[in-house]
Order: structure tokens, then C-alpha cells, then sequence
């Protein structure tokens, strides 16, 4: 059985195969096919972008799918960035910031530390959303996973990606990025969605 997993980001793409791996299926990305598709991820919540996604490009691929939705909301920050984590560095959000020659995580990164400048309540959270849908089958169902935190007063490590190296994960006096994939994985929010959306599979493989 083949299964398309729908991301353009790679952070993500290596831990939903890490997780998946010991399934019998093979996994394809968007690397594996010819056309690329565009759906927009224009909805105000997590589940409602992963379902999109993931039964638009089943329907378009005839495969099922893999999709997800994620980021990281900030209390002090009114759940910001959320569903605009991918492209916070570009939403206004009050201030002005200077990002010559940075990458989008990096761009995100120090906007969100700009941002917490001072604030003593520095609690966040990641959540992912999972959805799988099989258009042929019309067999669909999701899961979600949530990682409790709070944002670090500077980057420290450079494992993960996105907001990893300003996200320390309750319990721990270290950052995500400082964590190796395996530890990440056991306790992030994509790994608790994941590891739940797995046992849901083996009931349709
Ligand atoms: P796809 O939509 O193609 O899957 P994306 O990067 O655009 O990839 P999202 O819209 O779901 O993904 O944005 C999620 C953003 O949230 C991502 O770019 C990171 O900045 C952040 N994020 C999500 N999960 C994360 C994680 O485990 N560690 C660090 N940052 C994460």
C-alpha cells in the first residue's frame, strides 16, 4: 500500500517517517510526484487546514493521504503565532524588524523573541493535527497532539526546526532543538499525534 504524506517541509516529513517507518506501507512525498498541487492553508484552526489538505490532494492523487497542520500558540501572545506559524515573520503584529539575509525559521524566530521582550508569563504550547483520507475508500479519521512549554529567553541547540530552539518542553531545563530526534519524537506533539494516528492505520492496512 502506498500512502502520499503532504508536506513541503522537510522538519516534519522526517519525523512522520521516522514514527511510520516499521508500517508495511510505502510512503511517498510531493517529491515523488509530477504535479505539484497549491492548497491553501486559509482556515482558522489546525484541524480545519489538515482536513483540507489532506482530502483535497487525495481526491487530486487518487492515494491516500497524509496531511498536517501545526504550530506553536503563545498565551501572553493570544495563541499567536497559530495557524500563522509557518509565515509569522510576515503577518503584522505590531513592530517593526529587520531580517536581512535570515531564513523563515530564523525570521519567525527572532520576531517571536522580539516580541516576549519582558513578558514573565512565557507559557506555549506546539499542537499538530493529523487527518488521513482515502477518497477511494471514503475512509478519513484524525488525531492530535499537543507538547506543553515555554519560550526560552534565547536559541539554544540546533536540532528539530521552526521554533525549536526557543521552545523548552515542560519538564525540561533544555530546548527542543537541543533534544536528539528519538527524545523529540517521544514527547513532541507531532510524535503523541502520530504515534495515535499509527494504531488508526493498522485497523485500515
Ligand atoms: P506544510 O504546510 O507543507 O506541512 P509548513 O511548514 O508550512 O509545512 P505549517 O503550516 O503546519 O507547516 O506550519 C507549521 C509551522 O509551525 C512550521 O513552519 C514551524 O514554524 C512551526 N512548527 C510546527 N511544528 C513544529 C515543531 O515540531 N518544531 C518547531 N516548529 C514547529
Amino acid at each position: 500500500m502506498k500512502i502520499l504524506i503532504v508536506t513541503t517541509n522537510e522538519g516534519k516529513l522526517r519525523e512522520l517517517k521516522n514514527i511510520l517507518s516499521d508500517l508495511n506501507v510505502e510512503f511517498l512525498s510531493l517529491k515523488d510526484v509530477k504535479e505539484i498541487v497549491e492548497v491553501e492553508e486559509d482556515k482558522e484552526t489546525f484541524l480545519e487546514n489538515a482536513i483540507k489538505k489532506a482530502v483535497e490532494y487525495s481526491k487530486f492523487y487518487k492515494l491516500p493521504v497524509i496531511a498536517e497542520d501545526a504550530g506553536l500558540e503563545v498565551d501572553t501572545l493570544n495563541g499567536y503565532p497559530g495557524v500563522y506559524s509557518a509565515r509569522f515573520y510576515s503577518i503584522d503584529f505590531g513592530g517593526k524588524f529587520e531580517y536581512e539575509n535570515l531564513s523563515k525559521d530564523e525570521k519567525n524566530n527572532l520576531k517571536l523573541l522580539k516580541l516576549m521582550e519582558g513578558k514573565e508569563n512565557r507559557k506555549a504550547r506546539y499542537k499538530t493535527v493529523v487527518a488521513y483520507y482515502d477518497y477511494q475508500k471514503g475512509i478519513g479519521f484524525w488525531t492530535e497532539g499537543v507538547c506543553e512549554g515555554v519560550i526560552a529567553t534565547k536559541p539554544e541547540g540546533t536540532g528539530g526546526f521552526g521554533y525549536d530552539p526557543l521552545f523548552i518542553p515542560e519538564g525540561y531545563n533544555k530546548t527542543m532543538a537541543q533534544l536528539t530526534p528519538e527524545e523529540k519524537n517521544r514527547i513532541s506533539h507531532r510524535g503523541k499525534a502520530v504515534a495515535k494516528l499509527k494504531e488508526l492505520l493498522k485497523c485500515v492496512l
